[in-house]
Formats: C-alpha cells, structure tokens, sequence
C-alpha cells in the first residue's frame, strides 16, 4: 500500500508542477526585480565600505570591527595596520568614545595550560614597512565594561595613539557574534 501512496503522491507533484508552468514568466520577472533592488543595495553600501581605511603619517588602518555586545558586558576591535614607512611605530594606547565604553585597553591572548587567556599589553610594536592584525588569537583593542548595547552595524569612534603618527581615530562598525 504504501509504494502505491508514494506513486500516487508524485503523478500529483508532477501534475502541479505542469500545472504552474504557465506562470513561469511572471515568476521570472518577479526574480530580476529582487535582483536590481539587491544591486542597489549593494551601490548603496559600497561607499560604506571604502570609508573602512584610516591613514595619518604612514600609517594605514584597515577594516576595523567590533563585536555586538551588551551593555555591562565586554567587547573588542580588531583591525589592520600596515606602516609604510622607514622607521619602526608603537601603538601606545586606544580610546573609544567613552559614552559606550568604560575603559580601553591593548591586549593579547596567551595560552596557559591548555587555555585561551588574555593579558594586556603595555604597547603593540609596528615594525617599519610591516603589517600587524590585531585578530582573534593575537593582539586585540579591549572594550572593559559597556555602558550601552552594542547592536550590529553601529559604529564605534576609537582612537589610536601612535608613538610617531600620533593620534588617528578610526570607526569600528558592529558585526554579529559568531555562534560558538
Ligand atoms: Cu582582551
């Protein structure tokens, strides 16, 4: 009994399907309207992302970000740096705005007996002509005690405080916590 409730239920399937073809063109039509609206869209975010590097005296930062948080909790930015110049920098300190973040700290994740921990660091060395990424795993810019929420796409003024290039702020925009 049951192969023939499978067969029957396919003839059905397949009569529906004959059935729709002659709506296939407006279904179509439908598709490339969605198509431009998500072109334009994507227009409208590209200039966005261009606005993501930050350059001052030979320094380039790239693609900051931060994560989505709530207030009361901890958050973090990671970003490119890239020194063009000859000589050697230091990353001194950060601030972010102080209306969301309590206090800013240099950190780095070490391992200790089999575990991720995290330390801060006194300053975060950019040698001459090089590219160091503050990244999950290595050196990162601490966000300690959020005193608001932290929702996806907001962004975040920090200020980075170079030994040689001085101050440059960058804007750190808002993605979502990875799922764990
Ligand atoms: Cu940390």
């Amino acid at each position: 009994m049951r192969k023939i409730n499978i067969i029957l239920t396919a003839s059905i399937v397949a009569f529906a399907l004959a059935a729709c073809g002659g709506q296939k063109g407006e279904q179509k039509e439908e598709t490339q309207a969605q198509d431009t609206t998500a072109a334009v869209q994507q227009e409208k975010q590209q200039p966005q992302m261009e606005e993501l590097v930050f350059e001052k005296n030979g320094i380039t930062v790239k693609d900051p970000y931060t994560i989505a948080s709530k207030a009361g909790q901890m958050s973090v930015v990671y970003l490119v740096i890239m020194n063009s110049n000859d000589q050697p920098d230091t990353l001194l300190s950060a601030l972010a705005d102080t209306s969301i973040v309590g206090e800013t700290q240099l950190h780095i994740y070490v391992q200790k007996d089999g575990k991720t921990g995290m330390k801060q660091v006194k300053n975060i060395p950019i040698p001459a002509g090089e590219t160091v990424e503050l990244k999950p795993g290595g050196y990162h810019i601490m966000l300690m005690g959020l005193k608001k929420d932290i929702n996806v796409g907001d962004t975040i003024n920090v200020v980075l405080h170079f030994k040689n290039a001085g101050d440059l702020e960058i804007k750190a925009v808002a993605k979502e916590k990875k799922q764990q």
